[in-house]
């Protein structure tokens, strides 16, 4: 195993998803607890593959709208531009937005796998800032001012217009959006059950409204300063805090969903992409308290129809 410095990612050569051990699989998960991301070169997984290695690393959870699904695979999450015989799979164009994957839920998931297919010659990569650092590199009277305040997260931004949402009222599909996911108030800082450490939880793409200790609306400058602060609104990426991963073909990458914001790279031109992911659930609560903090709102409403 090779670890790459400072950039908070540890890159695995010699590894092989179907002989690894159970003892090889927890010095990864502790590897990815403890740095972040971890890149395993050079995989060549069948989707049955994929998905069977992944349950050994944690509980795979499929995406909530079946249009995102590989058709032998529902726990397989496709981004694709990618069209064979006429016919494609999955959803083009997602997550090119910062975000946490499914902070917009009451259960967001501890682990992402990200497995690029077809690899584009130009933006082949992902967009990565730890929030864990950005929490720790806030002026004290910042982090005096985030005690005991919660943030409430909504997918409505970034909901991707269905095939079958053609000619419908957009009334009514906005409608339909708050009822199958309602907004969900997560802590804005908590402590990560593994590592001790506190991660600042908000995201452009997701964060929608802060709230202090008694529960009073804060100003929305405050949530905008946060995320200017933790590099989310610099449109150049050149913020300290962003890192990227250059996607190499046989790259499997496992990182902490907890802690990470990641956001896809923007191409320039339009050319052909397909990414298989798998979100996990590991065996402890997301965050101390999520489940207290949600216990309202209503779990969401999967629909069979859309893909
Ligand atoms: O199409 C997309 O960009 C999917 C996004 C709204 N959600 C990804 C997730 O897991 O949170
Ligand atoms: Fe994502």
């Amino acid at each position: 195993m090779i670890k790459c410095g400072t950039i908070n990612r540890v890159e695995v050569a010699d590894f092989d998803c179907k002989t690894a051990t159970d003892s090889d699989l927890s010095v990864l998960k502790s590897l990815v607890y403890e740095n972040k991301i971890a890149v395993l070169k050079n995989q060549h997984l069948t989707p049955g593959e994929y998905v069977e290695f992944s349950k050994r690393l944690g509980t795979p959870e499929a995406y909530y709208q079946p249009m995102y699904h590989h058709p032998e695979e529902k726990n397989i999450f496709v981004s694709s531009n990618v069209s064979k015989d006429g016919k494609r799979m999955g959803v083009p164009h997602t997550g090119k937005f910062w975000h946490a994957d499914y902070a917009f839920m009451k259960k967001p998931f501890a682990f992402t796998l990200i497995y690029p297919q077809v690899i584009p010659a130009q933006s082949r990569g992902t967009y990565f800032i730890d929030m864990g650092e950005v929490y720790e590199s806030l002026p004290e009277d910042i982090k005096t001012k985030l005690e005991g305040t919660t943030c409430k997260h909504s997918v409505r931004k970034y909901f991707k217009i269905r095939p079958t949402d053609v000619y419908r009222p957009i009334s009514e599909i906005l409608r339909e959006i708050e009822r199958e996911t309602p907004e969900v108030t997560h802590a804005s800082v908590f402590t990560h059950p593994v590592t001790d450490e506190k991660i600042l939880y908000i995201s452009e793409g997701f964060s929608q409204q802060m709230f202090d200790r008694d529960g009073n609306p804060m100003a929305d400058e405050f949530l905008e300063h946060l995320l200017i602060l933790s590099g989310q609104k610099d449109n150049a990426f050149s913020s300290p805090f962003v890192r990227m991963h250059q996607f190499e073909k046989g790259d499997l990458l496992f990182w902490d969903n907890r802690s990470l914001v990641h956001c896809a790279l923007h191409a320039t031109v339009a050319e052909p992409t397909e990414s298989f992911r798998i979100t996990l659930h590991d065996q402890y609560d997301f965050c101390q308290g999520v489940d207290e903090l949600n216990q309202s709102v209503a779990d969401p409403v999967l629909r069979n129809v859309g893909t």
